[in-house]
């Protein structure tokens, strides 16, 4: 069985600069870069939401980013504009060598449901089609690196050890947002899932 390296979300929007970004987000793309040029099998994910997508606090009348709401699968965080499909800062970063890519994964397009994971929607059923890919491809193993850790990273490394995946996450080749405590919830929560944070591989 073999090994994927994925990339999550790193994207103009989730660097400094951006409209979600997260501190130091673009430190990490040299370091990306480099795993990529060692790892057989490569998928890139790409946040890409819809104009007025829910998870926008815009979308909802007198929400302010980073307020929580309650949608119908649960707690939702409320973000700034972000990665709009067709814009400039849903790009990925200008120097990520997204050419190196096997597969590129777009996810968050439905507008009701936000989708932090590169394997399930929001609502932890809708299925983004990750799984089978990986599957037929005889793929058992991952490593993880991008943004934000404590989002995206976290809850597509937490589904993907729920489904079986050996998931090893680079910490070193992550960034987080650190929202009321997200990090640190993020790591308990990933150890609990039986994750390896790792800083460097091999
Ligand atoms: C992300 C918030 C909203 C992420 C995506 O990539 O971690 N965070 N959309
Ligand atoms: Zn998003």
């Amino acid at each position: 069985m073999a090994e994927a390296l994925i990339v999550i979300d790193v994207q103009k929007d989730f660097c400094p600069g951006g409209a979600l970004a997260v501190p130091d987000g673009d430190a990490i793309v040299g370091g990306i870069n480099a795993l990529m040029a060692d790892t057989a099998a490569v998928i890139l994910t790409q946040d890409w939401h819809p104009a007025g997508h829910s998870s926008f606090a815009s979308s909802h009348e007198g929400r302010v980013p980073y307020d929580v709401t309650q949608m119908p699968y649960g707690d939702q965080v409320l973000w700034p504009d972000h990665c709009i499909q067709g814009s400039i800062g849903a790009q990925f970063h200008a120097e990520l060598h997204a050419d190196r890519a096997d597969l590129l994964l777009r996810k968050g397009h439905n507008a009701a449901i936000d989708s932090y994971s590169a394997f399930f929607e929001n609502d932890r059923t809708t299925p983004t089609g990750l799984e089978g890919y990986l599957r037929t491809r005889g793929i058992d193993r991952l490593v993880m690196v991008g943004l934000a850790l404590d989002f995206c990273v976290n809850y597509s490394a937490v589904d993907a050890a729920r489904l079986g995946f050996d998931v090893t996450v680079r910490r070193d080749l992550c960034r987080a947002i650190d929202l009321a405590g997200s990090l640190a919830a993020a790591l308990d929560g990933m150890q609990t899932a039986g994750i390896a944070l790792e800083t460097a591989h091999g």
